[in-house]
């Protein structure tokens, strides 16, 4: 069997990820099965999106989810996969006591960092409406400072997110905001923005001049080539919700088909196959290990 990464290896791999002046990709996860598909492809850590797993629980991206429900989602992630986890804790849940709370809790859980943003309780999609609140940044500030306190490991990533831009606040604020989180303790900064191009982006990071890691969400600005955060010199590019959204389409399909085909046959070729699924969740473990642990009956049935 393959050497699993200890919990302590992990975080050290997303720490150096996003330390490193190459441009890293994290791929958006839901659940172990989205997770284990996203490691096979090849990705080398993992987003556990608050959008995709509020939506995969059938909750609105609005805080509907428990912290403790998104707990529990991360620990399925994390035990289904050896590569580093970033966890959406959204705006940490409260205040800064629920904010450490919630990253304590998903550290015990396999979480190898948290991303907080630094938007009010009960937060909002940020593609969705107008109405986006921002935390007051000393606040904000504290619910980091109260992260980095709690959580003992120095490899636990604590990225900062800023939705200043979201809110209509402007580069400025979006500046403050970031040496002030800085200043806090944070290991990187999220600039997110929902314009369909890139510039807004771009003039964030030609102005902060990479003071800390830069880590982006380009689910509005998708054209944008990759190579252009290479040249910007960001850190981490995060396809944020694409797993789920490719869920849906597919299972719209196959429902659509078998609905009205009243018979399986037509899509048996364009699913997965039950053996693949086994394969992805290590089914020859459990046979490999009632060999060693199940005795033999005697009827020879284990
Ligand atoms: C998420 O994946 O939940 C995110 C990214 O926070 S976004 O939906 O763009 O806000
Ligand atoms: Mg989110």
């Amino acid at each position: 069997m393959v050497e699993r990464q200890s919990g302590a290896q992990a975080r050290e791999s997303l720490r150096r990820m996003i330390a490193s002046s190459e441009l890293a990709f994290a791929m958006e996860a839901h659940d172990g099965l989205s997770a284990a598909i996203a490691e096979r492809a090849g990705f080398k850590a993992l987003w556990a999106s608050g959008l995709s797993i509020s939506s995969s629980l059938g909750y609105r991206d609005a805080n509907e989810a428990s912290w403790s429900q998104l707990v529990d989602v991360v620990e399925r992630i994390s035990d289904t996969v050896d590569i580093p986890v970033l966890v959406d804790g959204d705006s940490g849940f409260g205040n800064f006591n629920n904010a450490r709370l919630v990253a304590r809790k998903l550290r015990q859980h396999g979480a190898s960092g948290i991303c907080l943003e630094d938007t009010a309780f009960p937060k909002m999609n940020s593609f969705i409406g107008d109405r986006h609140p921002l935390a007051d940044i000393p606040e904000f500030c504290g619910r980091l400072k109260a992260v980095k306190d709690q959580v003992p490991d120095a490899e636990f990533v604590l990225v900062a997110r800023i939705e200043a831009l979201i809110a209509g606040r402007g580069e400025d604020e979006a500046l403050a905001r970031a040496q002030a989180y800085a200043e806090a303790g944070a290991d990187a900064i999220l600039i997110h923005s929902r314009k369909s191009n890139a510039e807004q982006i771009f003039a964030f990071t030609r102005a902060w001049q990479n003071r800390l890691p830069v880590v982006i969400v380009p689910t509005k600005y998708y054209r944008t080539p990759v190579s252009a955060y290479r040249a910007a010199g960001i850190s981490t590019v995060i396809w944020a919700n694409h797993n789920m959204r490719a869920a849906i389409s597919a299972m719209r399909q196959v429902c659509d088909r078998i609905l009205r085909e009243e018979s399986t046959a037509g899509i048996e070729d364009e699913v997965a196959t039950l053996d693949e699924l086994f394969d992805l969740l290590n089914y020859q473990e459990l046979s490999a290990a009632e060999e060693k642990y199940l005795p033999q009956t005697a009827t020879g049935v284990r």
